[in-house]
């Protein structure tokens, strides 16, 4: 029986904080799905990634831990995601911690401790300082 995880993020100028988040999230089932979050949607969360979506997520789907890729561009999609894609683990980063428990009646909820040091947000600032 296949277990399969999903995440959701906007992944902006791929870290190693989100290559050891996704490398927990694969070791934690068989499939791994990535919704990345569309420019529109980062619109929407109040985020404006450095690199566009279409380069975002075909980084994220370069990646060894990852299986599929789909757009992200709903708050509300998620229900909807692990009901169609039968996901039996729904998980993220504990900066999100409590934030998606109303998904427990559809799938186990996990949230996976934070790489410390390490953000879009950071590496923009150094850049922008070099
Ligand atoms: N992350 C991490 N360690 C870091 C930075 C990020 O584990 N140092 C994790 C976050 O906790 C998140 C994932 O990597 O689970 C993607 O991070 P972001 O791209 O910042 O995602 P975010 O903008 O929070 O979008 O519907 C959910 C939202 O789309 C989440």
């Amino acid at each position: 029986m296949t277990r399969k995880v999903i995440t959701y993020g906007t992944f902006d100028l791929f870290h190693h904080g989100h290559v050891r988040l996704l490398q927990r999230l694969a070791d934690l089932g068989d499939h791994l799905t990535v919704a990345v979050s569309t420019d529109e949607f980062n619109a929407i969360k109040g985020k404006r990634s450095s690199i566009p979506y279409a380069h975002r997520a075909e980084i994220v789907a370069a990646c060894r831990y990852v299986d599929e890729v789909i757009p992200e561009e709903h708050w509300e999609q998620k229900r909807r995601d692990i009901e169609r894609l039968e996901i039996d683990i729904f998980a993220m980063g504990d900066d999100w911690a409590g934030h998606f428990d109303d998904l427990s009646d559809l799938c186990e909820v996990i949230y996976l401790e934070r790489t410390k040091d390490v953000s879009s947000t950071e590496i923009k600032l150094f850049v922008r300082s070099a």
